[in-house]
């Protein structure tokens, strides 16, 4: 991906989402769903790879995604 967004930009898309259901700091699979949809369309390739991703994504496995570590999956993408 060449188009790499700041740390500022991250921060808001992912409060933007995160704050639709539930947990306000926390995106449920629905929420990633959408910000991967809108934000980075690329890096879905095909909708039955959004369940690996999300687990992929869910380091602590709560079943829901931090900012954390929706951080540490966009540095890993905008290499
Ligand atoms: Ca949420
Ligand atoms: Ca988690």
């Amino acid at each position: 991906m060449c188009a790499k967004k700041s740390p500022e930009e991250l921060k808001s898309i992912f409060e933007k989402y995160a704050a639709k259901e539930g947990d306000p700091d926390q995106l449920s699979k629905d929420e990633l769903k959408l910000l991967i949809q809108n934000e980075f369309p690329s890096l879905l390739k095909e909708p039955s790879s959004l369940d690996d991703l999300f687990k992929e994504l869910d380091k602590n496995g709560d079943g829901e995604i931090s900012f954390e570590e929706f951080q540490v999956f966009v540095n890993e993408k905008s290499k």
